[in-house]
Parts: C-alpha cells; structure tokens; sequence
C-alpha cells in the first residue's frame, strides 16, 4: 500500500506540471481526489490492514492528500495568472497610435451665403418666416393680384397640381399668411425653395431659391424702401457698390422697380460678365399694391408697406464669380470642397 500511495503522488506530480489549463486541473483533481478517485480508492482498502499498520498509511495517505491538494493550489494560481496576463495583452490599447480622421462637412454654398444674408436682416429686425412649399392658388396668385387671366400665371410656367394646388412660384405666398394672421408693424423675409417649368440650363432650372421681404407700418414710404434695400445691397457687395433703382412692373406692387449694381468687371464700360450693359440686375421690389394689403386685412388707408425679391443662386454666383447655376445642384464634390 506504501508503494501505491508513493506511486500516486509520483503521477499526481507529474501530470500537475503538465497541466496546460484549468480544465485539466479539475481533471486531475477529480481523478486522484474525488469519491472515485484512485487515492479514495486506496483508502477503502486500509480496513485489510493490521492495527500496527493503519496509522502509519493513515498518515501517509494524508500526507499525499495534503501533498496533491498544495501542488493543485500552487497550479491553479499559476495558470489563473497566465490567464489574466494573456487577456490583459491581447486587450492592450497602443494609446500611441495615430487615429482614423474624418473628413468634416460643411455648408453648401446656397446655405453658406443665405445664412449671411439672414444675419444682415435679423440685425435689422426682421423675423424670418417659412411655410409650404405646395401652396394653394389663392396664396400664390390670387391675393397678390394676379387674377385667373394675368399672363405670369401661365400654366407653361407653372407646376398645377390641381386645378387650385399648385408648386408656389415665388414666396410671397408667405407675405400674404404672415400678413393674415400677424398686426403690423411688419418686418419679414421669407426665404425658400421656389418652382418653375424652366428647361435646365446655365442660368435656369425648374427649383431654385428667392428670398422675399416686407415691411409694414403706418407712414411706410419709397424713401423707406430705396434706403433699406442700398443698405443691404451695400451690406451684401460691399460699401463701395453703385446701387440704381429703375422703374418695373409687378402686379403685387405700385409703383415698381428694379434694383441693378454697376458692373464690378468693368465699372459701368460695358463686358461680358454684365453682356454689355454696364449694370447687373439684382433684385425686384416695391410699394405692395393696395388690393394686396386689403386682400389680407390690412387698411390701405392707415398702412403701407414695400417688398421685394432676391434670387439665391444669382446672388451666390455673384460673389463667387460662378458662371453655370447647375453646379449647385449637381453635387460635384470638387466643386463644392472650394467653399
Ligand atoms: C418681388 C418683387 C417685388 C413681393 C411682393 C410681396 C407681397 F406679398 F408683399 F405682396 N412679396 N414679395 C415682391 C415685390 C417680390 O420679387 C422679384
């Protein structure tokens, strides 16, 4: 029995160093420690011994139990500690090196000038109002004096969706809600996707942008308006741009005009970029037509006002010397990283 007891320790010890995990370890344990195990089994047998014999292999079989006990202790921290040591490498952040870089975004160039344009008028007091772009007949055409026959209700230029819905052509249509459910005084622009049966080319396209604008109070005159709108204009083109107003016609304002800077290529000679005529179109404006202010409650008697209406795309192309308008819509990213 001492030999079999010494021959267990002998494999105990030698299967512990080879243990390559705790699986294993629980493996051996079973196999020489558990209720089956080869030492319980040794133990079964010590009631075959004499009385002089049984201590003697009681305390040896104990030393052994002790014995394999202590080694599968000492494994099992090794391993545990292995263990920990290799998850720790392999969750290892080299802080050092360098990270993955997103390219930033930023506004289009329609976004990018029409944000200034809209701090110029906050500055002023105006309150920027936006509303549908499908819009009834009544708030596109009908309130702002343009009845069933006027010729700019042509339905070659303008998207119907019905008889009486229609994609709004300007955003006017604005003027005249705001108009509708607010007091005067009135200080608004209304700036916004616009809709016209236009053939795409370098200067036309079925969507581009205005920016319309009204004022309303008592006592509002022409004076008002020409010094307001030289005050932006100087605002958007810089100080020293040469500002004239020329007289227009609008069904929605009486008397009309429209707003052209001197050519800044030639300075009122004459060149390709104004087509000769020294001066540059920019915006149209006016005195709102009285039927327009009475159209949407407002007395004509005790209020006036003046409006007008800038195109976006022109604007931009101004500022940035851009000669073909589809550039804006078509996403080319090498044009759109210039800005
Ligand atoms: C323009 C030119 C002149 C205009 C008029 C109105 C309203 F609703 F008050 F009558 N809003 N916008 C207007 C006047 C627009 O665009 C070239």
């Amino acid at each position: 029995m001492k030999s079999a007891l010494e021959a267990i320790r002998a494999a105990a010890h030698e299967q512990l160093q080879n243990t390559a995990d705790l699986k294993d370890l629980e493996e051996i344990r079973i196999k020489f420690l558990g209720k089956k195990g080869e030492l319980t089994a040794i133990l079964k047998q010590m009631g075959k011994l004499t009385p002089e014999e049984r201590p003697v292999m009681g305390q040896l079989a104990n030393e052994v139990r002790a014995f394999i006990e202590e080694e599968l202790a000492t494994r099992q921290k090794a391993l545990q500690e292995a263990a920990t040591k290799e998850k720790l490498r392999q969750e290892t952040l080299d802080v050092t090196m360098p990270g993955k870089t997103r390219s930033l975004g930023h506004k289009h160039p329609l976004t990018l000038v029409l944000d200034e344009v809209k701090e110029i008028f906050i500055g002023m007091g105006f309150d920027i109002v936006q509303g549908p772009e499908v819009e009834l007949d009544y708030y596109n055409f009908e309130a702002l004096n343009l009845p069933k026959d006027h010729p700019a209700r042509d339905t070659q230029d303008t998207f119907y969706i019905t008889d009486n819905i229609l994609l709004r052509t300007q955003t006017s249509p604005m003027q005249v809600r705001t108009m509708e459910q607010r007091k005067p005084p009135l200080r608004i622009i209304a700036p916004g996707r616009v809709y016209r049966s236009d053939a795409v080319d370098a200067t036309h396209s079925p969507v581009f942008h205005q920016i319309e604008g009204l004022v309303v109070d008592k006592g509002i005159t022409m004076a008002d308006l020409k010094g307001c709108l030289e005050a932006i204009v100087k605002r958007l083109y810089g100080q020293d741009a040469v500002v004239r107003f020329r007289p227009h016609h609008f069904p929605f304002t009486e008397p009309s005009a429209e707003v052209d800077i001197q050519c800044f290529g030639c300075h009122g000679e004459g060149c390709r970029l104004c087509k000769g005529e020294g001066w540059i179109e920019i915006l149209g404006c006016g005195m709102v037509h009285p039927k327009v202010l009475s159209n949407c409650g407002i007395d004509p008697e005790v209020y006036s006002g003046f409006a007008f209406g800038i195109g976006l795309e022109r604007l931009v192309m101004g500022r940035y010397s851009i000669d073909d308008l589809r550039l804006f819509y078509e996403n080319d990213l090498r044009f759109l990283e210039q800005f």
